[in-house]
């Protein structure tokens, strides 16, 4: 099968072009390497470099003798994705080449039109390209759990059926996205669905949770094959964050009270979710929705274990609750349900104290490029006054995170 990877620059790009290629599929990637350039323009240098794109699918192809196509250029640049279609004829495409860190999207006017702008002419050119040239070509896009926020109710999996005055509708799950990048994700779900309906487009769209990890198998063999790794405060994700944190000595930067929840999962899965999706794709005018995460962990959780890593490696790590950047619930109800990739076949990698200290280990080699000045966040969600019960569930002023009521109080 022949895979297209848009964003393949990327943290989880990379490393899915390589697991692909190894297993057979025929791939091409595309990037425009904004994630690199946005690096250096904020001053945000991954933990180690990593060689251009060219130069890591050569040194990829030498290594593996699996060949894979490279096109630099930008995915909103319509005539150029044709033109990517056309030559390599994609006959399913992930698309990772969305702007993904929720901080980037609140920095400032510049940062949020290019969020927005990005990912969604992104998605809607996808769409267009795959129905000019193979309606039958299955996009994976890549989603995430935030889309839903932390409703006081069971999240369901991408739809949900409603019962109303006695007659019963499937709608999309609802959703209550907590920063800009979240709120281009909810809108993206929504224009593929729109033109599943309206063309017969197959889409599986996997909702995923906050990832961690940087070795996987096919990265072992060569450092530089090593994904783009972020620990600073705009483009790292927490645990990430918290692993760089240990090594480097400075206490874990736990977000206000650190009850906020959410869905968790190693690289290693998110690679062997996207190639159970390939393999078992969307049926003609289906848009599938998978809530993609192993476990749930609050903020609180995650630091506990990676302080108990560390002192299996001798590292005395410090836990500080600081003042939260963002506007989100702290302390909230949170249940997702996530069976759909286990029932396509998913066996869950877990967060094990091994797992921790692997981890770990390989950040400890990196330790002397650490720089603490990107670790505090400097970005602010907002500067008004804001009543933080209306940013659970957003039903107005009432306790946002109070359970249901059993029902035989009514009686
Ligand atoms: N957090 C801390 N301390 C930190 C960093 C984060 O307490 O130093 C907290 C945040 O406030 C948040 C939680 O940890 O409550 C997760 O934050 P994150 O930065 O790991 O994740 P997020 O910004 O939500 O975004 C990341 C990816 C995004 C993906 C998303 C999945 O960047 O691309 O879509 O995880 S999810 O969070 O389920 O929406």
């Amino acid at each position: 099968m022949r895979v297209l990877i848009l964003g393949g620059d990327g943290y989880l790009g990379w490393a899915t072009a390589m697991h692909l290629s190894r297993q057979g599929f025929e791939v091409a990637v595309v990037d425009n390497y904004f994630r690199r350039r946005a690096c250096t323009e904020l001053n945000r240098e991954p933990l180690f470099p990593v060689p251009n794109l060219h130069q890591r699918a050569e040194l990829w192809e030498s290594l593996s003798g699996c060949p894979m196509g490279v096109h630099i250029g930008d995915v909103c640049d319509y005539p150029f994705l044709t033109s990517v279609f056309r030559s390599f004829a994609p006959e399913a495409v992930i698309h990772y080449a969305e702007q993904p860190a929720a901080p980037y999207s609140m920095r400032g006017h510049r940062e949020a039109i290019f969020t927005l702008t990005n990912n969604l002419v992104s998605t809607a050119n996808l769409v267009h390209a795959v129905q000019e040239h193979n309606l039958r070509c299955h996009i994976i896009k890549l989603g995430t759990m935030g889309v839903y926020g932390t409703p006081n109710i069971d999240i369901e999996e991408g739809y949900l059926e409603v019962d109303y005055k006695g007659r019963r509708h499937t709608f999309l799950y609802p959703k209550t996205p907590g920063s800009l990048y979240h709120l281009t994700k909810v809108q993206d779900g929504d224009l593929l669905y729109f033109y599943c309906r309206m063309w017969g487009i197959r889409v599986t769209d996997l909702n995923q949770g906050p990832v961690y990890g940087l070795d996987t198998e096919e990265s072992r063999p060569d450092r530089r094959l090593l994904p783009i790794f972020n620990y600073d405060d705009v483009f790292g994700t927490v645990l990430n964050r918290f692993l760089v944190q240990a090594v480097a000595g400075v206490p874990l930067t736990v977000y206000g009270r650190g009850g906020q929840t959410r869905g968790y999962l190693n690289i290693l899965d998110t690679i062997a979710c996207v190639k159970l999706a390939l393999r078992q794709p969307a049926a003609a005018g289906q848009y599938r929705v998978f809530n993609q995460f192993v476990e749930t962990f609050s903020v609180n959780e995650l630091a506990a274990r990676v302080q108990a890593a560390g002192q299996e490696l001798g590292l005395a790590v410090e836990i500080q609750n600081i003042p939260n950047p963002r506007l989100e619930a702290e302390e909230h109800y949170y249940n997702p349900v996530h069976t759909g990739l286990l029932s396509l076949g998913l066996k869950p990698h877990y967060l094990t104290a091994d797992v921790l200290v692997d981890m770990l280990q390989t950040v400890l080699d990196h330790r002397r490029s650490i720089n603490k000045a990107l670790i505090f966040p400097e970005v602010q969600w907002g500067s008004g006054e804001i009543d933080k019960r209306f940013l659970g569930a957003g039903r107005g002023p009432g306790d946002a995170s109070r359970s249901p009521q059993p029902s035989c109080q009514a009686a």
